[in-house]
């Protein structure tokens, strides 16, 4: 087992409020390459913008750092490129499910093998604590004076209908369980949710470590998570929500099979030389 120290960035600049859940998540994060021996040349973490997507600024591995909520395409073109690697795409609720809520729909669809952590504090951080698409209807913020209107995302539900084929949630203030449930979503073969509970210390000051703690509870071994309607059941609780692997489906074709292009060679696409004559007669046989 490696030391997840490997993966410290003694130099960076910590940005994060102290207090703020997004620690845990970078401590489970190393702990969960750590524990299987990835070493930081073969990782890339991929983040689009805000408190959480900063994550990448602070670890020793490679990263790609762009648009706001493009995090996932992003990571699924880096997967396409390199299958060799382990594609890790963070960032908060409002990056995700917000500004990348278009770009979470279709990849789920698309099944890429990439592992995708979603720091849920129901605000967006960076922003001074608007509401975010997991803000609950009611919570008061400083855009929203008399309250949120709109009902709010439920994106684990949103994976399961759409055919994710892994889907959990884990709570930052469980450094282990979040390591574990990290372990489990890199492993899978496809696109693997977790949806991560982090609490934002100085703007939301109703989804505390205290209240996440009193409205969750650990799965059981008697869920049975190749079940996709009890999954879907269990990701429609609200009065208290369930941690653990909702679903899990193997041996559905990835993005990167369905290109059909590492079928026979499994160079990288990025090693390989593209035969000019033949993009050419390509581009002249659409004229
Ligand atoms: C296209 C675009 N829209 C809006 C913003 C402003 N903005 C920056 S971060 C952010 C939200 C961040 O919230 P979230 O993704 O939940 O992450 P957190 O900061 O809470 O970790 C917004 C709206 C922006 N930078 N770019
Ligand atoms: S504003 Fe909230 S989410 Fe951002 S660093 Fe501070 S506590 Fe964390």
């Amino acid at each position: 087992m490696t030391d997840p120290r490997i993966f410290d960035l003694p130099e960076a600049d910590m940005a994060w409020c102290p207090g703020c859940g997004d620690f845990k998540i970078l401590e489970a994060l190393k702990k969960a390459l750590a524990d299987m021996d990835m070493a930081p040349e073969d990782v890339v973490v991929v983040s689009g913008i805000g408190q959480a997507a900063k994550t990448p600024h602070f670890m020793k591995c490679n990263f790609l750092n762009g648009l706001h909520g493009r995090a996932l395409s992003h990571a699924t073109g880096v997967k396409a490129a390199n299958p060799k690697l382990t594609v890790v795409a963070v960032g908060g609720d409002g990056d995700m499910y917000g500004e990348g809520g278009n770009h979470f729909l279709h990849t789920v669809r698309r099944n890429p093998d990439i592992a995708n952590f979603v720091y849920n504090n129901m605000v967006y951080g960076l922003t001074k604590g608007q509401a975010s698409p997991t803000s609950p209807k009611g919570m008061v913020t400083p855009v929203q004076t008399r309250g949120v209107s709109s009902e709010p995302v439920n994106p684990l539900a949103l994976a399961i209908v759409q055919g994710a084929t892994f889907v959990a949630r884990a709570f930052s203030g469980d450094v282990d369980h979040t390591a574990e449930t990290m372990k489990a979503a890199i492993k899978h073969r496809g696109y693997a949710l977790v949806d991560v509970f982090q609490p934002c210390v100085s703007f939301n000051k109703i989804n505390t470590f205290k209240w996440f703690k009193d409205h969750t509870y650990r799965l059981g071994d008697e869920h049975d998570s190749s079940d996709r309607s009890a999954a879907l059941a269990l990701a429609m609780e609200t009065e208290r929500f369930p941690l653990g692997i909702l679903y899990r489906e193997e041996g559905r074709p990835t993005f990167e099979d369905s290109l059909g292009i590492y079928e026979k060679d499994d160079t990288p696409l990025h090693r390989r030389s593209p035969d000019v004559d033949k993009v050419r007669e390509t581009i002249d046989s659409m004229a």
